[in-house]
């Protein structure tokens, strides 16, 4: 809820000084936010969103396929957990308009033998579908990370149906998993022509496996990191994928923040580096997100390139996420209000001293109840932390609420940036 707190503050902020929205203009001419037919907004209600674009239908026109964060349970998960495994599906709104003006009217979950398909879920991540074909048969497989880390991968069934889910595993039989909330986008790295794997990880950074197999049978040896010349530091990163950017033939790297709204990318330089990060579309700090005029596109951004508009020039479109509060409104003076209420000062300071005590240990303190501490993190002190932790997001989630006359939800909004 803090996260919540801190949106709070960047919405009023934007709106006393006239912030203007994201920077795009280096690149790209215009943006828009996918709508339906109805004209109402295209919105992923259960969270977080993944997007891409591949004709299901084989009409010969692309249709929008979209992971889902989830909200049905996975089976055999308790609904009384406090974080349940969600089924993070994968929609699929067929096109009914034409390849330059695409139309979506509705969506149906892409499924497995004939039950809805997914990855197990429960946060930070939601499925983000990519396909490629990896055993050279000419049919595309479907590509999924997932929450707990593991790599999905089904092959195309009859019927529009994708079956014979694997996860993907390294040549000693362990599973290629880089740290929770993964994604994955199948691509040839080192361009031998055989399809390998760019990992992102929201805690990890990114990785990458070569595929030292043939193009008809896969296999993967080990799994590295990728650092786009920035030494031992790793990149804040969510999701990446290879598109050659400055068209020179090699294919260069394209990602989306793990924090913020910002998206960049790290030219190839062809000996297997690549450049430092250069911000293709930045989503100040103060520029909030969301649907508004002077908001800026959601967060996490999540990648695809593609032509969205048919004029030849491949677009960048981004499936965020965005809080949306369900209550009367934001009035102008809420962020005073929030300052002036005491309830929270008190758990904020037992929360500050708890994260000094653990900095004694490590810099890399858990950003939510959901991370994996450090190791160097004494166990009785993360316990502390946690508890307390929780206790001031539920309080800022009740302020909130009490504020606002209503809860948070967060959606997946896709927005498209044209290129020039
Ligand atoms: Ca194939
Ligand atoms: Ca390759
Ligand atoms: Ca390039
Ligand atoms: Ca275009």
């Amino acid at each position: 809820m803090k996260y919540v707190l801190s949106l709070v503050v960047l919405v009023c902020i934007g709106w006393h000084s006239g912030y203007g929205q994201a920077k795009y203009e280096k690149y790209f001419s215009r943006y828009e936010i996918l709508h339906m037919s109805d004209s109402s907004v295209l919105k992923i209600n259960t969270g977080s969103c993944g997007a891409t674009f591949y004709d299901m239908n084989g009409d010969g026109k692309d249709d929008l396929v979209v992971g889902e964060f989830g909200e049905v349970l996975c089976p055999g998960q308790d609904p009384k957990e406090k974080k349940p495994f969600v089924q993070g599906r994968c929609r699929v709104y067929l096109n009914y308009g034409t390849k330059e003006c695409p139309v979506y009217k509705d969506f149906k979950w892409l499924e497995t033998n004939g039950q809805p398909l997914y990855v197990p879920i429960t946060c930070c991540v939601p499925m983000v579908p990519a396909f490629a074909d990896i055993d050279g048969d000419g049919v595309d497989e479907l590509f999924s990370g997932c929450y707990p880390g593991d790599i999905y991968m089904w092959k195309k069934g009859a019927n529009g149906e994708y079956v014979d889910q694997v996860i993907i595993k390294l040549a000693d039989g362990k599973p290629i998993n880089i740290g929770n909330a993964s994604t994955v986008f199948p691509g040839d790295v080192d361009g031998d022509g055989k399809i390998d794997l760019l990992i992102a990880g929201l805690y990890d950074g990114l990785f990458w496996a070569r595929n030292t197999g043939t193009k008809e049978v896969f296999r993967f040896e080990k799994v590295e990191r990728m650092n786009c010349n920035l030494g031992e530091e790793k990149i804040g990163v969510n999701h990446a994928v290879l598109y050659d950017w400055d068209g020179d033939g090699k294919l260069d790297i394209v990602f989306g923040a793990g924090y913020g709204g910002n998206v960049s990318w790290c030219r190839n330089l062809g000996d297997g580096t690549y450049a430092e990060p250069e911000i293709l579309v930045e989503r100040p700090e103060e520029v909030s997100a969301g649907l508004e005029p002077g908001q800026g596109h959601g967060d996490k951004p999540k990648i695809c390139i593609y032509d969205y508009d048919g004029d030849g020039k491949e677009d960048l479109v981004l499936a965020t996420e965005v809080w949306e509060n369900t209550g009367c409104e934001m009035t102008p003076d809420l962020f005073e209000k929030l300052i002036k209420d005491e309830r929270w000062v008190k758990p904020r300071k037992t929360l500050d001293a708890l994260v000094k005590k653990m900095r004694k240990y490590t810099d890399n303190i858990p950003e939510n109840s959901y991370t994996e501490p450090d190791s160097r993190i004494p166990k009785d002190l993360y316990e502390k932390w946690l508890a307390a932790n929780n206790e001031y997001d539920g309080l800022m989630q009740r302020i909130m609420n009490e504020l606002t006359g209503g809860s948070t939800n967060l959606n997946g909004i896709i927005w498209v940036y044209y290129r020039k």
